[in-house]
This record gives C-alpha cells, sequence and structure tokens, in this order.
C-alpha cells in the first residue's frame, strides 16, 4: 500500500463525511483534512511506522490513526465501508455536477428517489425538479446542461483520467513485484492518455500464470468479481469502476500489449501494415508465412519495440495511437521530433504555502525543482485578486525577496520571481501594469465566470493575452475533466492572439486538468502557437504531473521546438525578456 493510496482512502472518507454531516466545516471533517495535510508531508514508507509513531503525524489522532492501520493491513476501513452502503459510489457522483452539493442530492433521493446518473436523467426529462423547493426551472436547464457538457449523459459511463490513473498505476506497482512475473502494464484508453476512460485493461506478462492469478483475484480493492479465470480476470471497484487483467507469457507480452492497447482504429492499421509484407499481426505475435504458405514462423513478440522494428516502423509511443497519421509517418520513419519527458528543463506555473492553496514552503518547492535537475523555475503564486488564495503588493515583495535570499544556493537553477495572474470576467487582471512588470515571468489563467458567451471568453482571453505583462496562459479553459466543463472559446482567434503576441499556451499536467486538451494542441501546434508544459504543483509531492503534460503534449503531437521550458536556459530568458 504506498502513501498515494492511503491519500486516496483520505479523500474519500472527507468526501463522504461532508455527505454525511452536511458540512464542510464540520468537527470531524476539518480533523480528517487536518490528518490528510499530516499524511501528505510525512514518510513514503507509511507501513514501517508503528501505531505511535502514526499517531506522531501532524494532525493524526488516535482514530485516524487506527483507521490507517486498517487500511495498512486489510486494505479496507470499516467507516468507509459503512458510509459506502448509505452513499453508494454513483450516488456521490452527483454530487460532482455543477449546481448540485452534498444537501441538493439528498433532496433529490428524499424527494424523488433519485440514487444515480440515471435517475437523475429521467427526473430532468420529466421536468420534476423544477417543481422542487429550491430547485426551480433555471436550475433544473443549468442542472442538464452541465451533464450535457460533461459528456457523461450516455449510459456507457466513463471516468476521469484522474479517477483511473492511480489505482491503475498502484495495481500495475503491485503485481509487478508477484513471483515469475516479468513485465506488466495498463493498457486501453489509460494507457493512451485519454480523457475519460470506460474500464482499465491491464496486461500482466508471467510465466506462472495460475500463481499470479490467485494474487490478483485476491485483491483488497475488489468489490464484485465479475470474470475468475487463470488467464483473464474481471472485478468492479468501489467507484464502481471495472478493471480487466489478462495474464499472458513473458514471450507474448509486447503483441499482447500492443492488441490491449489500442486504439482499435491503429490495431486495425497496423494488422494491415503486416498483411501487406506478407505478414500476419495479432494478439500473440507477429508471424511470417513460410514460402509455401503452409506455416507461420514468429518474427517478434515479445517486445512492442520489436514488433514495430520488424514491420519497418519508428517505435510508436501509445499515446499516439489514435489512427491520426502516425502509423503513415511511422511507416515511413519520419515521426516527428515530439517533445519528450527529458527535454523538460523547467516549471514555470509552480505554488509555494504563498498560495492560499498551497501546501509546501518556498524552500522545500525549490529543493523539490533542483532534485528533478531543472536550469529554471518560475514560482508563480496567486495575484491578489484571487480571495483567500491570492497575495497582495507587499506580500508579493516580500516573496521576492525570499526567493532571491535563495538563488545562491542553486547556481545551476534559475529562479524566477513569478505569478498566477487571474484573468477577471472582462480580462483584467490583478495590481496594475507597474506593479505587473515586476515580476519575471506570469502565467494568466480563468478561475471563474465559466458561464459567459463564446463571444465574451474569446474577448477575455484576448485582452489578457495582449496584456503586456503576460507570458504564458494557464490552463486554457478552467475545465475539471468530468467534473466541470471549461469556458468556450472562439480557438481560431485565441491562437492568432497567440501567435500575434507571442504568448505561450499552458499545457497543464494535474490529471483533473490535462488543459490545453490534446487535441487543441494539435491545433495550436500546426499554427505554430508556442508551448509550455507545467504542473502547477501546490506541494512537493506533484511535480510527477510533468509527464502527464508531456503525454498530452505528444497525444497532441507537439514537436521539441515550439515547447518553450524545453528550451536551454539562455535561450530561454531571453525570450521572457529577462536579464
Ligand atoms: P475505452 O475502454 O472505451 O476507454 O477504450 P479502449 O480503447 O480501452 O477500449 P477497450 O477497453 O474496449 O479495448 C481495449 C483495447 O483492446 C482496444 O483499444 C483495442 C483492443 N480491442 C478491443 N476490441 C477489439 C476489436 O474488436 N478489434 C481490435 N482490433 N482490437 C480490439
Ligand atoms: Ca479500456
Ligand atoms: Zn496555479
Amino acid at each position: 500500500m504506498t502513501k498515494t493510496a492511503v491519500l486516496a482512502m483520505l479523500d474519500e472518507l472527507i468526501a463522504l463525511t461532508i455527505l454525511d454531516e452536511e458540512n464542510v466545516q464540520s468537527f470531524k471533517v476539518r480533523a480528517y483534512e487536518k490528518a490528510r495535510r499530516g499524511v501528505e508531508n510525512a514518510t513514503d514508507d507509511l507501513p514501517a511506522l508503528s501505531d505511535t509513531q502514526l499517531t506522531k503525524i501532524d494532525g493524526v489522532g488516535k482514530s485516524t490513526a487506527a483507521k490507517i492501520r486498517e487500511y495498512l493491513t486489510i486494505g479496507s476501513v470499516e467507516k468507509i465501508d459503512q458510509l459506502r452502503k448509505k452513499y453508494p459510489p454513483e450516488f456521490v457522483a452527483l454530487s460532482n455536477i455543477p449546481g448540485l452539493g452534498p444537501k441538493s442530492i439528498k433532496t433529490l433521493r428524499a424527494k424523488l428517489s433519485i440514487n444515480n446518473l440515471a435517475d437523475l436523467q429521467t427526473a430532468i426529462d420529466s421536468q420534476q425538479l423544477r417543481e422542487l423547493e429550491g430547485f426551480g426551472a433555471t436550475s433544473e436547464e443549468k442542472i442538464a446542461k452541465a451533464i450535457e457538457r460533461l459528456g457523461i449523459s450516455d449510459k456507457n459511463r466513463r471516468f476521469p483520467i484522474a479517477d483511473a490513473l492511480p489505482l491503475a498505476q498502484a495495481l500495475v506497482d503491485r503485481w509487478i513485484e508477484v513471483e515469475s512475473v516479468s513485465d506488466a502494464t495498463f493498457c486501453g484508453s489509460l494507457r493512451r492518455m485519454n480523457e475519460t476512460v470506460a474500464d482499465i485493461d491491464i496486461t500482466i506478462g508471467a510465466s506462472n500464470g495460475p500463481l499470479v492469478a490467485e494474487k490478483v483475484r485476491s485483491s483488497p480493492e475488489i468489490t464484485e468479481m465479475l470474470a475468475a479465470g487463470d488467464t483473464k480476470i474481471s472485478f468492479l471497484v468501489a467507484s464502481g469502476l471495472q478493471v480487466d487483467v489478462r495474464i499472458v507469457s513473458p514471450e507474448q507480452f509486447g503483441a499482447a500489449t500492443l492488441y490491449f492497447t489500442g486504439s482499435k482504429a491503429h490495431t486495425i492499421a497496423i494488422r494491415q501494415l503486416a498483411l501487406q509484407q506478407n505478414m500476419l499481426l495479432n494478439e500473440y505475435g507477429l508471424f511470417k508465412k513460410t514460402d509455401d504458405g503452409k506455416e507461420n514462423i514468429l518474427v517478434a513478440s515479445q517486445t512492442e519495440q520489436a514488433i514495430y522494428a520488424a514491420l519497418g516502423c519508428d517505435y510508436v509511443a501509445p499515446e499516439l495511437r489514435e489512427a491520426s497519421g502516425e502509423l503513415e509517418a511511422a511507416a515511413k520513419q519520419a515521426l516527428p521530433d515530439f517533445i519528450a519527458l527529458t527535454d523538460m528543463k523547467g516549471d514555470l506555473h509552480y505554488h509555494t504555502d504563498r498560495s492560499g492553496d498551497g501546501r509546501s514552503s518556498v524552500e522545500e518547492m525549490v529543493a523539490a525543482a533542483a532534485a528533478k535537475g531543472y536550469s529554471y523555475l518560475a514560482i508563480t503564486d496567486h495575484g491578489e485578486d484571487l480571495a483567500i488564495n491570492g497575495s497582495n503588493r507587499e506580500q508579493m515583495l516580500e516573496h521576492r525577496d525570499k526567493i532571491a535570499a535563495l538563488q545562491p544556493s542553486y547556481p545551476n537553477m534559475t529562479l524566477l520571481f513569478g505569478c498566477e495572474l487571474n484573468i477577471g470576467p472582462d480580462g483584467g487582471l490583478d495590481y496594475d501594469s507597474d506593479f505587473r512588470a515586476l515580476f519575471d515571468y506570469t502565467v494568466a489563467s480563468v478561475h471563474s465566470h465559466f458561464d459567459q458567451s463564446v463571444d465574451k471568453q474569446t474577448q477575455r482571453l484576448y485582452n489578457a493575452i495582449a496584456d503586456p505583462s503576460v507570458h504564458s496562459i494557464g490552463h486554457l479553459t478552467g475545465r475539471y475533466i468530468g467534473k466541470r466543463p471549461g469556458i468556450e472559446l472562439d480557438m481560431q482567434t485565441v491562437f492568432d492572439a497567440l501567435v500575434e503576441h507571442d504568448v505561450a499556451l499552458e499545457i497543464n499536467g494535474s490529471l483533473n486538468r490535462l488543459d490545453a486538451a490534446s487535441d487543441v494542441v494539435r491545433q495550436a501546434t500546426e499554427r505554430g502557437v508556442k508551448l509550455v508544459i507545467n504542473t502547477d504543483s501546490h506541494h512537493k509531492s506533484e511535480l510527477g504531473r510533468m509527464e502527464y503534460g508531456v503525454l498530452t503534449a505528444r497525444r497532441g503531437w507537439a514537436t521539441k521546438d515550439l515547447v518553450v521550458n524545453s528550451w536551454p536556459r539562455d535561450k530561454f530568458l531571453t525570450w521572457i525578456g529577462y536579464n
């Protein structure tokens, strides 16, 4: 059990308690939140701690310590199981819809027997919400529109990547350690970094399949077993997410992951390519027919790399496999020079506890960036316009001194005094232009007013982009995948403005955001818009998000030359006008 899993457990406990008590400020909720912050800052090796040591973690009392111990020992927590019975995951999920909080979903359940999205949709379709006290026609329409824009209305439920990827990673990390396992990976839409997934597909290569199957079948996350074989196991977890596991021999691992990663269209195209070369590709391997056509001889199967190579192709990374030109380019060995994680030279959207929502000190955050080997770092705490989270001028200037004082300890990394400016409803920014000019670097982003017209939002973005103090636009639409629709924009106008004013478009690596989205990145790349890939870290444990940002950029065919924070330090500093 990793610390990430414990944090996820505490998140669920907090969400369920809020629902139970209808109060985000209750004593219990605040205690759990405090404990979560403590655990986040504690050692990664929680299982090594004794009971006494657990209670020594900041904010962790006896009862929370007992729950953490229970979770570390048996993989579940009695209290959470009880709350889940009262509030099943598909019911809790309703509170993610904008306009519906804990109180209102409980009203819907009490008055209209609404237990899940399908029930809610039926009630909306028959206009039952507008008759309900505290709702009305406007709120019914607003909820209906939110469901539609989130794309969650169809009965084939999809899950946001932020809900699926950490679980998939935890399962793979655990199963790869099992005896006789040669390799394991999640596949399907998740490995291709799609924003939402229908299920988690996992492929395991192992010489002792039955032994591994036994281990998989006894996973503590399982709430319902759907198929319990020795080569294929399917189960549900508490959220309702389905996990499909295939166990194959180590020799067939590459052919199996190629097949199960898809996309379906990509795998069909690559089979076609094999046929053109008189070969046969299936989930077991790539085979060549003998001259008499009677026998198939194995050409490659153990790794995906070997299969692409045997077909005379560049290796096509999973995030590119969407049948949108990648195979044609790979067959000509002409895949563009896409950005890679190892190219990244700095993080340029980065918070410290100077921000109300930041949770690590500036010293810790700078040390974490230095440990990544970065050559530059922009510290971009929130400007004054963001209530609670923002900083006034005096606080910002003090912060600047603090950052400058740290610089001598980091000769290999240039520390930039930055700011995340808030883009107001009409495109206005924090402070005034003289004060904004004090920042070495800025990222401007939208945090509110999501419901304006396309024209108004486009003009709003245009005004921000045109401001001379702005270097980049952060999380373009402000969406939370599957939870909050972002603003709607006329993208061509936005791209034109970005090019005209030489402002970079951010790809935000937070799994909840992945904003700008990969399809937008692809258009931006074609238009020659400069890009920047950031983590938007609010804690020292969040720097790993750079990988997700880079994968999203690669899905959008972003080339290295366009990504400003892959540039060498001198080139980058010249671009921002730093001296
Ligand atoms: P999802 O689950 O809807 O988010 O998307 P995928 O791509 O993960 O689709 P899924 O889980 O149905 O199947 C996983 C992969 O298995 C898929 O990407 C390609 C492969 N696959 C599934 N069915 C077929 C099929 O009928 N033909 C071919 N060639 N491949 C398939
Ligand atoms: Ca899938
Ligand atoms: Zn931020």
